[in-house]
């Protein structure tokens, strides 16, 4: 079964899932070890991996340690369009469409289209949407687009239905990997109510307390890097308050 397959059907099932955002810049191969059996033990759904920047060389092998140590699928999230392993299940093929730089928006798309395509990765097609997270994040600079503020709900509302009409099968929504602010729950339920693709959301969360929150809002893939690399115990929490969501929605 592909992955967007899957991920649909959660959908429609009211699940809720939890990815792990694995940066292969911070994370050395054979420390994720741990990572993977933490992963694996507190039902973590999702390995993202990818950065803004990736200035390290060991993509692939990364990768390869974390398909070696669980089953756990992994999706990949390039911040350019050099991150691409094909070790990896699937792709988030990413269009910045909260931005207005063509480059980002089609421009490297077309560039890295045919070996995008050779890959045999699953391409998953994403409107990718940054929101501002109170302070520059490396996305936001990289991305050289403004970021929809966090307090104009509408804008972000109509990008995501945008995004919907345009074909994109998900929508993510990210205030930017370490954001000082996370988005906020009433941003997200705007979004939520007015596609029906799955949401992606990420950046700045740091609690179990607002992953399960932001589910309740609306979110259907909660993304976490940050607050795990800092604390990797935190999984266990984060994973359990996302798949509470799923349990307290009526079916
Ligand atoms: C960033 O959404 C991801 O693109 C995760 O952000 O590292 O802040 O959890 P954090």
């Amino acid at each position: 079964k592909g992955i967007y397959q899957q991920i649909q059907e959660k959908k429609l099932a009211r699940q809720k899932s939890f990815a792990v955002l694995v940066d292969p810049d911070k994370v050395q191969p054979d420390q994720l070890e741990e990572l993977t059996k933490l992963a694996t033990d507190a039902g973590v759904d999702y390995f993202l991996v990818g950065g803004s920047l990736v200035i390290s060389n060991h993509l692939d092998e990364c990768i390869l340690a974390i398909k070696e140590q669980c089953d756990i699928p992994v999706i990949l999230f390039p911040g350019s369009p050099s991150q691409v392993s094909r070790h990896a299940d699937a792709l988030l093929y990413l269009s910045l469409i909260s931005g207005r730089n063509p480059e980002l928006l089609i421009g490297q798309h077309v560039i890295s289209a045919p070996f995008i395509k050779k890959s045999g990765l699953e391409i998953m097609s994403t409107g990718y949407m940054v929101i501002d997270g109170g302070a520059p994040t490396t996305v936001s600079y990289i991305s050289n687009a403004s970021p929809i503020p966090a307090d104009k709900n509408e804008i972000a509302l109509c990008t995501a239905m945008a995004g919907e009409m345009l074909g994109m099968k998900l929508i993510y929504m990210d205030a930017g990997s370490g954001a000082r602010k996370a988005i906020t729950e009433e941003m997200i339920s705007n979004v939520a109510a007015n596609i029906s693709i799955p949401l992606i959301v990420g950046g700045g969360i740091k609690d179990p307390e607002k992953a399960y929150l932001n589910c309740k809002a609306g979110a259907d893939i909660i993304v976490v890097g940050n607050a795990i690399e800092k604390d990797a115990g935190l999984i266990r929490e984060m994973s359990a308050a996302v798949h509470a969501v799923s349990k307290v929605i009526p079916g």
